[in-house]
């Protein structure tokens, strides 16, 4: 196992088979946030069964995004195979936490790296506990007692059966199907009992504090200072994860936000994601 710099870990010889690899697998996914499993080579019922043994997968909600022969796996992909449409293209290039917008928020992520292009890859990363820890003592007592409500609606992708309809009617859709969802803005994670604040740039709507009034400069400002806004310069660092077409990347979805890089050019980039819950969890 070794350290990478500024976050994570890398292991050349995980054994995906052995009970105590998986466990060590599960430590260390919430010790370092990041670990990358070099030359796994899986196929997609390996990816998930890898899954499956650090909780418990759920499938994607957007049936778009599923691998035709397992719906637990989502698919990113730029390209066609042999002429049909697979999974959906350049996903997640926000700041995000996977499922941030859901009653129930996924513990674990998995990607699979299949087709990886020679320029602009990889994920960047900001942990939230250590972004939290950072904040100025004025920042903390601004958040305490808040709660921020999350929704889909600005990264909601139209699909080719959207073409011709009403933008309108599409967001009154997305909102049926996925209202949004509120959460405190700071919560204490069930594994590391680190305080996390939990917002995000692509997902997080609103801040209310306890009075119930919305506190649009304070989200913005929280956005700020956690590296999340373009046109503000960083105050917390942000990890670029590169990886090879064979690896496994998983990480601590509760505790970072990412947000994938893609290529402009006409590179073809695959990848697979299995997302689970860990019933040792909350
Ligand atoms: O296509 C995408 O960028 C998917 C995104 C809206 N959701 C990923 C997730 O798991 O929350
Ligand atoms: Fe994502």
């Amino acid at each position: 196992m070794t350290p990478q710099p500024g976050m994570g870990v890398v292991v050349e010889n995980f054994d995906a088979d052995s009970t105590e690899d998986v466990q060590l697998l599960k430590k260390t996914v919430y010790r370092d946030k990041i670990v990358l499993l070099r030359g796994q080579d899986l196929d997609v019922p390996g990816f998930l069964a890898l899954g499956r043994r650090l909780g418990t997968p759920e499938a994607y909600y957007e049936p778009a995004y599923h691998h035709p022969d397992h719906h637990e796996v989502f698919v990113s992909a730029n390209v066609e195979e042999n002429g049909q449409r697979i999974g959906v293209p350049k996903t997640g290039r926000f700041w995000h936490s996977d499922y941030q917008f859901m009653p129930r928020p996924f513990d674990i992520t998995l990607t699979s790296p299949r087709v990886v292009p020679t320029k602009n890859r990889g994920t960047l990363f900001i942990d939230m506990a250590k972004a939290y820890e950072g904040l100025s003592h004025e920042l903390k007592q601004r958040v305490e007692g808040t709660s921020a409500t999350h929704t889909v609606r600005r990264y909601f992708k139209i699909r080719p059966s959207d073409v011709y309809r009403p933008i309108c009617e599409l967001v009154a859709e997305v909102d049926a199907k996925t209202p949004p969802v509120t959460a405190p803005t700071v919560y204490e994670h069930p594994h590391t009992g680190e305080r996390v604040l939990y917002l995000s740039e692509g997902f997080t709507e609103s801040i209310t504090d306890a009075a119930g009034q919305q506190q649009p400069e304070l989200l913005r400002e929280l956005l700020a200072a956690t590296g999340q806004l373009d046109d503000v310069p960083n105050e917390v660092p942000v990890h670029l994860q590169t990886f090879e077409a064979g690896d496994v990347l998983i990480w601590d979805n509760r505790t970072l936000v990412h947000r994938a890089v893609h290529t402009d050019t006409p590179e073809p980039a695959i990848s697979w994601r299995v997302t689970v819950h860990d019933p040792a969890g909350a």
